[in-house]
């Protein structure tokens, strides 16, 4: 046999057994390396197929992770929001008062139990014709009761006027010399006498004017920090507006001597300004016409202008007329005025003023059509521009 078998035999004894010196130690010693590198590499055998086994188990818990999270996250997310949508479908395009408007609230996995559905706050039914009243902006929501919880799902509306505004014409009745310096912002009268709001910052005014000659009676500059905007006359004070400087100014008009002044709380700007005999009504550069308490300025409502088309934007300058808001609009493309029902916000009419720019002076500061005033006593209107030379007397006819 040769030194493999020897090695071999001697592979089985225990170390702890052999003893120093002698053949048997020498062998010992000569076979401690192969021993060795078997235990290593059985060790290392061992540890590889552990390995293995632990990136076996590794894969398969991470596979399993990856399919089990998303489907734990639909499940937590099911509980805490469920998915509802609201469907409306309504018998026109633009939804206006007398359309039909029908709800649904689809329900795939069979657990509903119930849908309370809402106009605003008003419980409705799901078949549901919509009464007049305010335009502009609404919310129809539902109320989902499913596996003992309640969810609410909500879509916003725009209520349109019902029927397209009248269409009017004018007839100059007379004329009259404006100031071309005059960025007119305001504009009514008072005891047969013009009040006028001009605006800029450092040229805006308050200014009483003898209409007919267009002489400036009386003027109070503005600090050059604000614009002046809308302006309105009620219980024997003057109100002015400032555009983004958020405080309105209140005037004695005799003396145009500064009272007290109140700040804006939701509308946007301050731009055009009227009266009922009881509230203020200011436009904001919106579609919005807000009702003001006139002694705190406290904003009490407001009522969004559509047309049976859309929202109508940039309402500028203002005038009550008989029970309607004349608004005077802010575009350079037409020279347009509208009739606005105060309490729905419904566009009425349309006032076409096309051709009256033509006929003041070309000057480089020309700028639009602003400023109505309502004469009670003669019964006709006054309206002109900013920085116009011209204040045109009018009378209104249906086209
Ligand atoms: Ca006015």
């Amino acid at each position: 046999m040769g030194k493999r078998s020897v090695s071999h035999r001697y592979n089985r004894l225990p170390l702890l057994r052999s003893r120093p010196g002698g053949i048997r130690q020498e062998l010992v010693v000569q076979d401690l390396p192969s021993t060795k590198i078997q235990f290593l590499a059985r060790a290392t055998k061992i540890g590889l197929l552990k390995f293995i086994k632990y990136l076996r188990l590794k894969l398969v818990m991470k596979y399993t992770l990856l399919f089990l999270l998303p489907w734990l996250f639909l499940k937590c997310g099911d509980a805490k929001i469920p998915s509802y949508k609201l469907r409306l479908k309504s018998s026109a395009k633009r939804l206006s008062a007398g359309d039909t408007l029908r709800l649904q609230v689809p329900d795939k996995k069979q657990v509903i139990d119930s849908i309370h559905y809402y106009w605003d706050s008003t419980p409705i039914a799901a078949v549901y014709a919509i009464p007049k009243q305010n335009l502009g902006s609404h919310t129809v929501s539902a109320k989902v009761y499913a596996e003992g919880k309640v969810t609410t799902v909500e879509k916003p509306v725009q209520l349109h006027a019902s029927s397209a505004p009248e269409v009017y014409t004018y007839t100059i009745k007379n004329s009259f010399p404006h100031d071309t310096e005059a960025y007119t912002q305001g504009l009514e009268f008072y005891r047969d006498t013009l009040y006028e709001s001009t605006g800029l910052r450092g040229q805006s005014t308050l200014r009483k004017v003898d209409y007919i000659t267009g002489e400036v009676l009386q003027q109070e500059n503005l600090n050059k920090v604000y614009f002046g905007e809308g302006l309105t006359l009620l219980n024997k004070v003057a109100y002015q507006l400032t555009w983004q400087e958020n405080i309105a100014f209140v005037y004695n008009p005799e003396t145009l001597e500064t009272l007290r002044s109140f700040s804006y709380e939701n509308s946007k700007e301050g731009w055009g300004l009227c009266n009922d005999g009881t509230y203020l009504y200011k436009s904001d550069g919106t579609n919005k016409i807000w009702k003001l308490d006139p002694e705190t300025g406290k904003e009490l409502s407001h009522i969004e202008v559509m047309t049976n088309k859309a929202a109508l934007n940039k309402l500028n300058e203002l005038e009550w007329i008989n029970g309607k808001i004349y608004a005077n609009t802010y575009q350079f493309n037409k020279e347009v005025a509208v009739i606005v029902n105060p309490t729905s916000g419904a566009v009425e009419g349309v006032i076409d003023f096309t051709g009256l720019k033509e006929k003041v002076d070309q000057i480089p500061t020309l700028n639009v059509l602003n400023g109505i005033a309502y004469h009670p006593k003669k019964k006709t209107l006054f309206v002109t521009g900013k920085n116009w030379s011209k204040l045109f007397e009018v009378v209104l006819e249906k086209k």
